[in-house]
């Protein structure tokens, strides 16, 4: 087994329902990815740790997860130069989505964060492979059937909306 190039970390156990979509894709994209909790709350010291320690270990993305006042992915963008996406995550201290979003979202300059939609664990795993495909021509090539393979299913609704009866004066057969 290879060494980790991503590493997914969250504010809490609670966090894992939504986190678990970013492990999802990444194993599906064959990048090899560790995950664990890391909170900047309850355990600072853990966090400043990981945060520092991660690049020597080989790790290449960091995608962090954190719900309400949600300081986990910038406070580890503080201490790394790794690229650190934020999924904001609607967990049960936030108060409909907007303080963890905004608390991920509005970093200051020079300290950036890539966020990702609300609960949007999925697309931090896509972007993290992405950001590792520049560098592996197997993650690379999976993209690219990941990709298809999206453009295919849509193509399928089409011809199963056209069955269905509905006119589409677009796409002529
Ligand atoms: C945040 O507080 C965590 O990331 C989580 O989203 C939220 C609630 O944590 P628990 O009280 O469920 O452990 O720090």
């Amino acid at each position: 087994m290879s060494k980790p190039l991503v590493g997914v970390v969250m504010g809490s156990e609670s966090d894992l329902k939504i986190m678990k979509d970013a492990a999802e894709v990444l194993g599906h994209l064959g990048v090899e990815f560790e995950l664990t909790v890391v909170s900047a709350h309850r355990t600072p010291q853990r966090m400043i740790e990981y945060a520092e320690t991660a690049k020597a270990r080989g790790i290449n993305v960091i995608i962090a997860g954190a719900g309400g006042a949600a300081h986990l992915p910038g406070m580890i963008a503080s201490v790394t130069t790794l690229p650190v996406i934020g999924v904001p995550v609607k967990s049960s201290n936030s108060i409909d989505g907007w303080d963890s979003v905004l608390s991920i979202l509005q970093m200051p300059g020079g300290v950036p964060v890539a966020t990702v939609a609300l609960n949007g664990a999925k697309n931090a795993g896509i972007l993290a492979a992405q950001i590792i495909a520049l560098s592996n021509s197997d993650v690379a090539q999976k993209l690219t059937v990941y990709k298809q393979e999206l453009k295919d299913k849509v193509q399928q609704n089409i011809r199963e909306i056209k069955i269905a009866g509905y006119r589409n004066e677009f796409d002529k057969e």
